[in-house]
């Protein structure tokens, strides 16, 4: 017999400040990031996807939490933990960051936001980064203050983004450069209006300073959506495979460095500033990456929904990696997805293989990103 499980609510579990707005609005589905509900889906993954890339789409992303550090040593305390050279970050900008360990393994991947000198704001994928910040910061002595903030981002996303930001705030956010921000309030709401957004649309994160707010800020920018077919959803798993854009626990784990997943361009060996990860990176950059992250074609029937395991990738019958995240692209209308495989010493391109539901499924490498609008 078939059992049916759910995921049960519980007051263990944290629930953002959009959620009463995510169920009215007609959320279906849910999964947990930083130890808070996040929606995953509201009419289908496919009927949410087409109101991304074709009209604007509202997500709560609120388990994206913001890891805030201030305090005299604050910029020195964020470049000892990223290899990425911070130093050039202007106010109101936004940088994609890698943590790392000292190993080089990856502890996030988070969108860093300098808020005023030696004030930032770390806005993380799912894993603990505020305890890990702490304890490096405790071992050492820095003149550090971390904290989790009163800060909960919500993503417009969607080509009809920069119209109905406007429409709420100025034409002067259809100007804001890309991964740069401004602070702002919204009929008194405070907020901080980001040019980004975890999709290939265009778009903007706002980030909502006060938690109380979160129902309002939700429906006054629904209403203002409503002459551009605005739609409730969420990250969409379908449109950041086609765009390359990679899911930390999925993509990338302690277990991967930079260089395994092929984002060495965040990586500064010869910034100024010491840091955690650098002798370790250093040989990596020597002697070569272990791994390699491709992209791939699944050669099979259209997937029916996001697929949820790791499916072993084969050449020749060999092992030689996993299956990250994949999915069926309806505009491309091909199963697309990433593989972390073990790298490889020249470009063959034939005689990959998944197992699909007992059956072998013949596998393409392809170039990143598939698709992209931005
Ligand atoms: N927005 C905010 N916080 C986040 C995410 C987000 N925290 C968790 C998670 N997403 C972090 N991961 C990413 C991954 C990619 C990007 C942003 C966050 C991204 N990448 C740009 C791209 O691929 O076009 C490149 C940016 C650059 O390299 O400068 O935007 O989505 N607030």
């Amino acid at each position: 017999m078939n059992s049916n499980p759910e995921i049960s609510f519980s007051t263990r579990i944290r629930k953002s400040p959009f959620f009463d707005s995510t169920m009215k609005w007609g959320c279906k589905g849910f999964t947990v990031y930083n130890r808070m509900y996040m929606p995953t889906y509201y009419k289908t993954f496919v009927e949410d996807y087409w109101s991304l890339v074709n009209d604007v789409t509202l997500w709560d992303v609120a388990g994206e939490r913001q890891v805030e550090i201030t305090g005299s040593d604050a910029e020195k305390f964020i470049e000892y933990i990223t290899p990425r050279d911070i130093s050039k970050c202007k106010i109101g900008q936004c940088m994609y960051i890698l943590l790392t360990e000292k190993d080089g393994g990856i502890v996030n991947d988070p969108v860093l936001l300098k808020l005023n000198e030696n004030h930032f704001w770390l806005s993380i994928a799912d894993s603990d980064v505020l305890l890990w910040c702490k304890g490096i910061a405790s071992s050492m002595n820095y003149n550090v203050n971390i904290i989790e903030p009163d800060v909960s981002p919500l993503a417009l996303q969607g080509p009809k983004a920069p119209e109905v930001m406007s429409k709420i705030v100025g034409t002067w956010v259809k100007e804001l450069s890309f991964f740069y921000f401004k602070e702002t309030t919204i009929e008194n709401i405070p907020v901080v209006i980001a040019r980004s957004g975890w999709s290939g649309e265009s778009g903007y994160e706002i980030y909502l300073r006060d938690k109380l707010l979160g129902n309002t800020l939700w429906e006054l920018i629904m209403n203002a959506g409503k002459e551009y077919n605005i739609a409730p959803a969420t990250p969409s798993q379908i449109n950041r495979i086609e765009s390359g854009m990679l899911s930390y626990g999925s993509d990338m784990t302690l277990n991967e460095n930079p260089f395994d997943i092929g984002l060495e361009r965040l990586v500064d060996l010869n910034k100024q500033v010491n840091f955690l990860s650098k002798e370790t990176l250093n040989k990596v950059n020597q002697l070569g990456a272990k791994k390699e992250l491709i992209g791939i074609e699944i050669i099979s029937e259209p997937f029916n929904e996001f697929v949820a395991d790791h499916l072993i990738l084969k050449f020749n019958d060999q092992e030689i990696g996993k299956i990250t995240s994949s999915v069926y692209s309806p505009r491309l209308k091909k199963n697309i997805g990433l593989a972390l495989i073990d790298r490889r010493s020249e470009d063959i391109n034939e005689g990959y293989t998944v197992n699909i539901n007992g059956s072998s499924a013949k596998v393409k490498i392809c170039n990143l990103p598939f698709l992209r609008n931005k």
